[in-house]
C-alpha cells in the first residue's frame, strides 16, 4: 500500500466535480486501500478521492478511536437521499487545509444510499459525527470545502495561513 500526498488549499484541483465510478474492481479497490492507509497516516478519519488527486465518486472514512480496533468504511458514489431539518454545529477540520478548523453548520442526521467495497447497494442513516463527516467528503465531491462556508475574510485569511504552513514544510 501506499501513502498518497493529499493536495491542500487552495489548489484548484479541490473545485473539480468529481465523476461517478462505472464499476467497483480491483484498480478502484487498490485506490481505496492506498486513501484508506493514506487518511490513518495524516492522521483523519474522512478522505475524498479528489484529496489525493483522483476526481472520482469515493470516499473512506473510519470514525473508531484510538482505543477501538479500525472499523474502515468505504463509499462509492455516495449520494445524500434525505437529510434532516435539525442542523448540527461541528468544530471541523480538512486534511486540504492543515491546521485550520471551523464551526460549520450541517444536517444533523441524513440517509446515504452508496456501493460498498464489493460494489454492494447499501443505505445508512448517519447521525452524530458520521453525519458530518459523510457530509463534508460529499462535498468534497462537488468542489466543496468547509472553508466555503465562511465569510470571504476569514476563507483567504485561512488560506494564506495554509499557504505559509505547506510554504514553510
Ligand atoms: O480532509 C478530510 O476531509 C478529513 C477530515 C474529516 C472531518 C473532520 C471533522 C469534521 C468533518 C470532517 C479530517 O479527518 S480532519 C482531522 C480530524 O478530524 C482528526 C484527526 C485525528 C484524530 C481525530 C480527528
Ligand atoms: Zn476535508
Amino acid at each position: 500500500m501506499t501513502i498518497l500526498p493529499i493536495v491542500t488549499v487552495p489548489d484548484p484541483i479541490l473545485k473539480t466535480i468529481s465523476s461517478p465510478v462505472d464499476v467497483v474492481d480491483d484498480a478502484l479497490r487498490a485506490l481505496m486501500d492506498d486513501m484508506l492507509h493514506t487518511m490513518y497516516a495524516a492522521p483523519g478519519i474522512g478522505l475524498a478521492a479528489i484529496q489525493v488527486g483522483r476526481p472520482l465518486r469515493v470516499l473512506v472514512m473510519d470514525l473508531a478511536d484510538d482505543t477501538e480496533n479500525p472499523r474502515p468504511q468505504y463509499f462509492v458514489n455516495p449520494q445524500i437521499t434525505w437529510a434532516s431539518e435539525e442542523l448540527a454545529t461541528y468544530n471541523e477540520g480538512c486534511l486540504s487545509v492543515p491546521e485550520q478548523y471551523a464551526d460549520i453548520d450541517r444536517p444533523a442526521e441524513c440517509k446515504i444510499s452508496y456501493l460498498d467495497y464489493n460494489g454492494e447497494q447499501q443505505d445508512i442513516h448517519a447521525t452524530g459525527l458520521f453525519s458530518t463527516c459523510i457530509q463534508h467528503e460529499i462535498d468534497h465531491l462537488n468542489g466543496v470545502i468547509f472553508i466555503d462556508y465562511l465569510s470571504n475574510l476569514k476563507k483567504n485569511m485561512v488560506i494564506r495561513k495554509v499557504k505559509k504552513l505547506v510554504k514553510e514544510d
